[in-house]
């Protein structure tokens, strides 16, 4: 299937559109009915044994069975699915364009208008496959369509995106790419629609700063960074409109309670989001005189522009808060900027006033339910040292331990569920881990090719230990040329109660024996 078959199944070929890890997407065209569409084939043959090959077979069109009944044009249409040559491919929607991915490696970012245009889409498919209880999964760039001419972006490989992962996940092939993987998905835990929002939010991050949020040398640490650690701050340019920032914020948080419950309240805050933006802008203009250009996101003056987290906690909603710098006017020279004084003023005494109501309805709330006020509350927990942002903080407060059910719960509490990450380019092995001595794991390894090309391994698993400190060893034993060879590290890590870490360990043979436990993602 490598050479440009001339038919797959009834359909001619016209062009090889791509080629990826998991196989290569044709242009073809069907004779029954005229129809170009694209196909796409799964060439993982050398990689399964045959019973695996059969099984994945067997969910490849399980799931693409499930995604055909999806029609919505924000969604690549599955038109057929079938087996050529034992390679199985999938017939579907030609789409005249290009790739997100490839759009963003072209330009590096895109203009905040066309990100929130492609975010908005992209929110809209995805409300509608999830009305219709499908994930996707695998929300990333290269999965994310964009029609030229019309600019309508569509979602691809709906459910099957993840099947070919995942097949090769269990296999210890591929962990599959974890950049765009919401926290959970990480944790192996069960998903709802919220991860492929979470995805979603990763990649609008991308189209706006350039880079990622989260960083990591490795596949263990940037899982960890997922899991643990807060999104890189947003770039302080202009061009971002703040109101944006605080949608990635809340797309982002590491629990799905406190991100968007569904793909509609997303288009809802960036439309909100949107008119905040054209307000700043219209404010500035009749205060500052800068005259923005009608019918593009207006990036406020650059002062103006700084995300701040403490706007959104002091207004006690993690949604879209609208963080502008209102700058006084400049003294009125003449009956005009006496008119825009005016106005100001008006403006300044209802935003002071909104806000001292605000306030004092929280503090008379907060009173009648034994809850701090948010400031407060806001205060407390800069004081408590916690690294994580305030925002998701103040979501978890709200889901204190009830009463009943104490015991349970900080027994619970007491314990973290492990997981460990390892990857290794060594040919085979066995990697050991012990906790205070205990045995934890018992993995042998053999290198398969990645998706890289290289021979490797690359596994994760994950194990329960009590919260507190610990030391943690972890021996890789391995043949080298007809050699073995033998290395060790040891690390005191501390888990905290009711938490998952995640510990990278990377097992090298240059320039000699060496195993890393890396729990910090450093
Ligand atoms: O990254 P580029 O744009 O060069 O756009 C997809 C990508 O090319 C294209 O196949 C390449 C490898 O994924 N592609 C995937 N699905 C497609 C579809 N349904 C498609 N092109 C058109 N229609």
């Amino acid at each position: 299937m490598e050479n440009t078959a001339e038919k797959i199944g009834r359909y001619t070929i016209l062009e090889t559109i791509g080629r990826g890890a998991m196989g290569v997407v044709y242009k073809a065209r069907d004779p029954l009915i005229g129809r170009t569409l694209a196909i796409k084939t799964v060439t993982l043959s050398g990689l399964l044994s045959e019973e695996q090959l059969a099984e994945f077979k067997a969910r490849f069109f399980r799931e693409a069975q499930a995604a055909g009944v999806l029609h919505h044009p924000n969604i690549v249409t599955i038109h057929d699915v079938g087996v050529e040559n034992d390679v199985p491919f999938m017939a579907m929607e030609f789409v005249e364009g290009t790739s997100l991915s490839k759009r963003l490696k072209e330009e590096g970012r895109l203009p905040a208008e066309e990100a929130v245009h492609i975010v908005r889409q992209v929110a809209e498919g995805l409300a509608y496959a999830h009305e219709h209880g499908i994930i996707h999964r695998d929300i990333k760039p290269d999965n994310i369509l964009i029609e030229s001419g019309t600019g309508r972006a569509v979602i691809a490989d709906f459910g099957v995106a993840h099947v070919t992962t995942s097949e090769l996940t269990r296999t210890g092939e591929i962990l599959g790419t974890p950049f765009f993987m919401s926290p959970e998905q990480v944790l192996g835990e069960t998903l709802d629609g919220r991860s492929d929002l979470f995805s979603l939010g990763v990649v609008f991050y991308l189209m706006l700063a350039g880079r990622r949020p989260f960083k990591g040398e490795t596949i263990s640490s940037v899982c960890y960074h997922i899991v643990h650690g807060e999104a890189e701050p947003m770039p302080l340019d202009a061009s971002i409109p703040p109101a944006l920032a605080s949608v990635i914020e809340r797309l982002l948080c590491k629990e799905p309670s406190g991100r968007y419950a569904d793909g509609h309240s997303l288009v809802r805050a960036l439309d909100d989001a949107f008119s905040q933006t054209r307000a700043a802008a219209a404010l500035s203009e009749a205060t500052l005189d800068l005259a923005p250009a009608p019918g593009r996101f207006q990036p406020p003056t650059p002062a103006a522009t700084i995300p701040s987290v403490s706007a959104v906690t002091q207004a006690g909603s993690p949604t879209v808060a609208s963080q502008t710098v209102v700058t006084p006017p400049p003294a009125p020279a003449e009956e005009e900027g006496g008119k825009r004084g005016l106005l100001f003023a008006a403006l300044l005494i209802l935003g002071v006033t909104a806000v001292a109501v605000a306030f004092i309805l929280g503090v008379v709330l907060a009173a009648g339910s034994g809850k701090k006020p948010p400031i407060q509350a806001a205060a407390t927990q800069k004081e408590s040292g916690s690294k994580e942002t305030q925002q998701q903080e103040a979501g978890k407060s709200e889901k204190k331990v009830e009463p009943r059910n104490e015991g349970a719960r900080s027994e619970q509490a007491k314990k973290c569920s492990v997981t460990v990450i390892f990857e290794t380019r060594l040919p085979e092995g066995r990697l050991s881990l012990f906790v205070d001595g205990q045995q934890k794991l018992d993995l042998p390894f053999m290198s398969r090719r990645m998706v890289d090309g290289r021979l490797g391994f690359r596994e994760s698993r994950t194990f329960e230990t009590p919260a507190g400190k610990h030391q943690v060893k972890a021996v890789v034993r391995a043949l080298l040329r007809r050699r073995s060879i033998e290395a060790q590290d040891v690390k005191e890590l501390r888990f905290a109660p009711g938490q998952s870490p995640v510990i990278g360990i990377q097992a090298r043979a240059f320039p000699d024996a060496q195993v890393t436990i890396n729990a910090d993602g450093g």
